[in-house]
């Protein structure tokens, strides 16, 4: 029996010593205060794979497992923890919660898989972890198609497994708005369903594209939000909520038309690609608009960070709005470029006096750059490399590395996809922080998150095919172990990881060979 299991992602220094602990049925877990709240989850964890459900004492019995808060251990960080197994029993020691919450998650996989049929050994070992970022994401886009709340409770559990920390949900888009607003009703009413859907591409080609007659609608109330938060942050997981402006915006203005240029009544988007109904930029309604609906989503999400997506913004209509030439003449901005900084601008302003700062898309970065903004490059790495020269912080989300929507393999064995190729061997050999920087511009590059479009996902099921394994491979890329040169030493790891993926129910794409 190997005696060194597949963990993922890998922890930063394991030593294994020359024997086992047996895991026994009256097994403790020793936890006290803040700590209780994870020996919950780790007796929850352990009863699925034992079968039965350890204690939780105060006192120290032994055999135990000990979880201990303590703030003066160095060196880990809050995400940070010290794994010991011995023949005295298991101790996990953090300086915080989210630390002792990974230090649990790496025990649970020390776990035999069959530990239900009485395979409990567990080996001796030291494992001392942390990771390289503070930002481990994956971001779920529920605008092109809704995704119902039991699905993202179970993707934030799945995530947790992997020591992901961060849930991008991208909640607004032509084709679909996915967020109550309570003062502007007409959102879930009509922004939230689309009569149907372009079948396959071929977007442009209005004469011969096609329907599938099949209306996409849901949204997610204020009670799901305040549900899906809760349990993302018993997981140690930030939803970061990303709300879509100045385009990408046909939802909202099927529902508001006065919000646009041109005023023209529009549906709910049928097709994808980039849209050139936007936000008008010249009419004072806009902003007290978005100032309404920031407010509630502001009061739900609890993120010190907020995505006001930024990309992909035509100017069409812009450039032919009286509005927004006479905003451009009086605020002295030299072109539409400047003006859809000035607009972001304008929205970074409201959200730092209600003490939240703002991320977006890499095109924030044309036109001027606002202040203490965070960008997130996906348009390669460029992006990137520029807002950390210029002092900006990085979520680094380039699409040639982290875009889980791109086919994993030749096109013609694959389920239909929007396009690209991305196999895991490539995600596995991507490093967020690229060699150009130097060490002062890096610290600048928060992590890393893999990009779940669904345009050409409709169900839970097919996201968790594009997601897995890619993520688990972005997982160990995030946490910063990943070994490039040892793409065959993560595969072997994940053939027995695989097995946690089918445990949990997650349809995950089978490896290769
Ligand atoms: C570009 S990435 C988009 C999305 C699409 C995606 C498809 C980005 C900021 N915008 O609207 O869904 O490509 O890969």
């Amino acid at each position: 029996m190997s005696n060194t299991p597949a963990l993922i992602p890998r922890p930063r220094k394991v030593t294994y010593g020359g024997g086992f602990f047996l895991l026994s049925n009256d097994i403790a877990i020793n936890a006290a205060g803040r700590a209780l709240a994870e020996a919950e989850y780790l007796a929850g964890g352990l009863a699925s794979a034992l079968g039965q459900r350890p204690q939780i004492s105060v006192s120290a019995a032994r055999p135990s497992i000990s979880l201990t808060i303590d703030e003066s251990e160095d060196g880990i960080g809050r995400e940070g923890y010290r794994l010991a197994v011995s023949q005295d029993g298991i101790r996990i020691v953090s300086t915080a919660t989210a630390g002792l919450f990974y230090g649990i998650q790496t025990l649970l996989q020390l776990v035999p898989g069959d530990a239900a049929n009485g395979s409990r050994a567990i080996p001796f070992c030291e494992i001392d972890d942390a990771p390289q970022f503070p930002w481990r994401g994956l971001m779920l886009d529920v605008s092109r198609y809704y995704m119902p709340v039991p699905f993202l409770i179970k993707l934030i559990d799945v995530m947790a497994m992997h020591k992901f920390n961060t849930l991008h949900l991208h909640l607004t888009d032509d084709q679909g708005w996915r967020l109550e607003i309570a003062a502007l009703p007409e959102l879930a009413r009509t922004g939230a369903s689309r009569r149907e859907t372009l079948i396959g591409h071929g977007n442009q080609d209005a004469a011969t594209r096609r329907f599938d007659g099949k209306p996409d609608s849901g949204y997610y109330s204020k009670h799901d939000v305040r549900a899906m938060v809760a349990h993302a942050a018993r997981r140690h997981v930030t939803l970061l909520p990303e709300i879509e402006m100045p385009g990408h915006a046909q939802a909202a203005l099927a529902c508001y038309p006065n919000l646009s240029c041109t005023g023209e009544p529009c549906e709910v988007s049928r097709l994808w690609g980039v849209h050139k109904e936007v936000y008008c930029a010249g009419n004072d309604e806009v902003f007290t608009f978005l100032e309404t609906v920031l407010d509630e989503t502001l009061a739900l999400f609890p993120s010190a960070i907020i995505h006001i997506g930024g990309d992909e913004c035509p100017k069409d209509r812009w450039k032919a709005c009286p509005k927004c030439q006479q905003r451009i003449r009086d605020e002295k901005l030299a072109d539409e470029h400047e003006l859809q900084s000035w607009f972001i601008r304008r929205i970074q302003r409201f959200l730092s006096e209600r003490g939240r700062s703002l991320i977006g898309w890499d095109e924030i970065l044309e036109g001027g750059l606002a202040p203490g903004a965070t960008v997130m490059s996906w348009r390669g790495e460029e992006g990137g490399i520029a807002a950390a020269r210029s002092g900006h912080d990085v979520v680094m989300a380039p699409n040639k590395s982290t875009y889980l929507d791109y086919y994993q393999a030749d096109p013609a064995s694959e389920p239909l996809a929007i396009g690209g190729l991305l196999p895991l061997r490539n995600v596995y050999e991507y490093h967020p922080i690229p060699a150009e920087l130097t060490p002062a511009e890096s610290k600048h590059i928060l992590g890393t998150q893999g990009q779940l479009w669904t345009e050409y996902m409709p169900t839970p099921e097919h996201v968790e095919y594009m997601a897995f394994p890619r993520a688990c491979a972005l997982a160990e890329v995030a946490w910063g172990t990943s070994d490039a040169g040892d793409y065959d030493g993560f595969l072997a790891r994940l053939k027995m990881h695989l097995s946690r993926l089918s445990a949990l129910g997650v349809n995950y794409r089978r490896l290769d060979g």
